[in-house]
């Protein structure tokens, strides 16, 4: 996009946040609203830290090495809705956005996504909204991560309200490919973009490759007997 172009977009967008957002009602529900995502993903990150606590006593390792909270910014926010033709209301932001709050879990080992998210889902306050698997399916572009939106009640002076957050669970090398081919989405005129698509798409299939075989050395490792 030109510089112009950019400035133009960026003018309209702050307009229709304008919009949205029109009457300072409409800013204090919206600030309320965003207020309880960050409740809502505090217990997420809360829920998962215990989790690592405990498994790494277990497995003497942790689970996962690093997790990224954040919550989305209103321009992504607008933007979604936008493209997902949402009407533009703070009741309709609710209902249809799930990914609003977000975690990132970042695990050394394939296997140890699945077992935390089984022991995400196996708490008795999390409902499973929806789930995809990029890891058994991934992306045609090669992105490998599984996704969940999950509900979680929070509890505030006056009202507990079920509040959903997206968890997604990937290793450190998935993590490392999706940072690299997220910015290539940014770039609009990228010179040789069908042979980099292709070149990352490789690079995908031998992290997956890797994951695979460090986990089975990890298995060997485990299971050799202590001096
Ligand atoms: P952000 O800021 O990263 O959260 P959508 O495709 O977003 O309209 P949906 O169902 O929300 O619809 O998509 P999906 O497939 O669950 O993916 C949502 C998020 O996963 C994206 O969030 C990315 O973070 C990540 N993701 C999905 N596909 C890819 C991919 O091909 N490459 C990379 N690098 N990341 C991906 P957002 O909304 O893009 O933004």
């Amino acid at each position: 996009m030109e510089k112009n172009d950019a400035n133009i977009q960026e003018m309209r967008n702050k307009e229709q946040i304008e919009i949205f957002l029109s009457g300072k009602d409409s800013i204090d529900r919206f600030r309320r609203i965003i207020m309880q995502y960050e409740c809502a993903m505090l217990e997420i990150k809360t829920k998962l830290d215990v989790l690592n606590t405990e498994l790494s006593l277990q497995k003497s390792r942790n689970p996962f090495e690093t997790i990224k909270c954040r919550i989305k910014s209103p321009e992504s926010i607008l933007e979604k809705m936008k493209r997902n033709h949402i009407p533009m209301t703070i009741e309709a932001m609710e209902k249809n956005m799930n990914d609003i709050a977000g975690i990132r879990v970042i695990c050394s080992f394939p296997d140890d996504i699945y077992m935390l998210a089984d022991c995400l889902l196996a708490q008795d306050d999390i409902t499973l909204i929806a789930r995809k698997d990029y890891i058994k399916k991934p992306k045609p572009n090669g992105y490998r991560s599984l996704h969940l939106i999950v509900e979680v009640p929070i509890f505030l002076t006056d009202e507990k309200k079920p509040m959903r957050v997206e968890v997604q669970f990937r290793t450190i090398a998935m993590d490392f490919w999706a940072s690299l081919e997220h910015k290539m989405k940014y770039k609009k005129h990228i010179e040789k973009a069908e042979s980099i698509s292709n070149e990352l798409y490789y690079c995908a299939e031998l992290i997956a490759q890797l994951d695979g075989r460090m986990q089975q050395i990890r298995e060997k490792i485990e299971g050799a007997p202590e001096i």
